[in-house]
């Protein structure tokens, strides 16, 4: 049997004396009773605490409400301007964070003997599901020219614009427009976008925009340059 003095759960910073006492060999010859004595002491603390955020950092197509975690008693100091990097000054984390935009979230823990975990900067990318067609425009718009006209495509997106000028409908194997198509001759001009998400403008509507190119008689009276007999006012 042993005796331990005092008795009950170990405390810190406590004498403790414990004694063996009672047992017999084969032979029947009882032990020596034997006493240890030894004081519970506190180890200190020096190791950082560690933060998890959750969800982690990453790319969505949704607003999230980021939790952080110590793994030990801590205080997390947090920013979300992705510039200033946190100190104890910083806005104490209490509830989860909530972030609707494309956000750097920043932030450390201190445990409660002061240690502090190295800085950790997280990137959460919000990008809402795009389920919208490009629009896109021609500039100038269809109509008679006097002369060569330089007709900018512009998508109110980032996209792919497709176009043809031989009066056939555009499709994705068609030419791809990357800088402003000259016209120097009547043209029919059809055109629709691909956004990154791949909503093509075309479910709407391809767009048409006819370029008349003519001359301005001395008469004032139009001429186009393949004049189907038809005459213009001035
Ligand atoms: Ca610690
Ligand atoms: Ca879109």
């Amino acid at each position: 049997m042993y005796n331990i003095i005092p008795n009950g759960p170990l405390q810190l910073n406590t004498d403790y004396s414990v004694t063996f006492s009672g047992a017999k060999d084969l032979a029947g010859n009882a032990m020596t009773a034997a006493t240890f004595n030894f004081k519970t002491t506190a180890v200190a603390d020096t190791t950082p605490p560690v933060t998890t955020a959750s969800p982690p950092a990453g790319a969505y197509t949704s607003a999230q409400t980021v939790t952080l975690t110590a793994n030990e008693t801590a205080t997390i100091y947090y920013t979300t301007d992705g510039i200033t990097a946190p100190t104890t000054s910083s806005t104490v984390y209490t509830s989860p964070i909530v972030i609707n935009s494309t956000t750097i979230l920043k932030f450390f823990a201190k445990d409660v003997a002061g240690n502090s975990e190295t800085l950790q900067s997280l990137t959460y990318t919000i990008s809402t599901l795009d389920t919208t067609p490009p629009t896109t425009v021609a500039s100038p718009t269809g109509g008679k020219y006097t002369g060569t006209q330089t007709v900018a495509l512009t998508a109110n997106e980032p996209a792919t614009i497709y176009y043809t000028t031989n009066g056939t409908d555009p499709t994705t194997s068609s030419t791809v427009y990357t800088a402003p198509i000259s016209i120097a001759a009547t043209t029919t001009l059809k055109f629709y976008a691909v956004d990154t998400a791949g909503n093509s403008e075309a479910i709407i509507a391809i767009k048409t925009e006819v370029y008349t190119i003519g001359t301005q008689a001395t008469t004032g009276i139009w001429e186009t340059s393949n004049w189907d007999g038809a005459l213009w006012g001035p």
